[in-house]
């Protein structure tokens, strides 16, 4: 993790979605894959200032792909979010991941969940994330990292989501703490 100094020329804040359910080649396990992309995304413009737990997490939407592995990362950057972005997917491709159809399974997928309290609608960018509020893979994470995150488009914090989306599942989405 970054130390203070480090994280002092980079100005942005973001949150970061991190998830695959298919191994990437060369590891023996979606864990040591995962925790291989986490190393990544650190560079001289991006500092990883904090981690979630990891969570096991059911496909969603539903179907008969295996479980995911997912985690919210605290990060800095000096990079815009478009830059972010960027980066962000030369790591999916580094893991091996080919886009195919939407909600393929898939051996990295990095989303910006955040950035600053930035609201930002563009041809490639939506954020805060669209569907965030429906995903306890990503809600579950993020109250574990920052409870009280508020959602600039809805001005409700990461709890009172995560409570919200808890109301609403019909026991589809599974997601429990994946013990190493
Ligand atoms: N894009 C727009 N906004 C963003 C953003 N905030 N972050 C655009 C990242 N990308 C964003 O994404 C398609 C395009 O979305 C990008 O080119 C970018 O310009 P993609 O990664 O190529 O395709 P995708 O991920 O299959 O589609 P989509 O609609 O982004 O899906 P999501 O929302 O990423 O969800 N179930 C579990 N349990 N765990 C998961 O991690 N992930 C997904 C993918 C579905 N089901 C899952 C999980
Ligand atoms: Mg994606």
């Amino acid at each position: 993790m970054a130390s203070a100094s480090q994280l002092s020329h980079l100005p942005h804040q973001a949150f970061i979605g991190i998830g695959s359910n298919l191994i990437a080649e060369g590891f023996d396990n979606l864990h040591l894959s995962l925790s291989a992309a986490v190393q990544q995304i650190g560079c001289a413009d991006v500092a990883v200032a904090g981690q979630s737990s990891w969570y096991v997490t059911s496909a969603v939407p539903v179907s008969d792909q295996p479980d995911y592995l997912n985690a919210v990362l605290d990060i800095r950057t000096a990079f815009e979010a478009e830059q972010l972005l960027d980066h962000l997917q030369q790591i999916e491709l580094q893991f091996g991941r080919i886009r195919t159809v939407r909600n393929a399974a898939r051996t990295l997928d990095l989303d910006i969940i955040s950035f600053d309290d930035e609201v930002i609608a563009t041809d490639r960018l939506d954020v805060p994330h669209l569907r965030l509020h429906e995903r306890k893979f990503v809600l579950y994470p993020l109250a574990e990292l920052a409870a009280n995150w508020r959602d600039p488009r809805s001005g409700k914090l990461a709890d009172t989501l995560k409570a919200e989306c808890d109301a609403v599942d019909d026991g589809s989405q599974k997601c429990r703490l994946f013990a190493r």
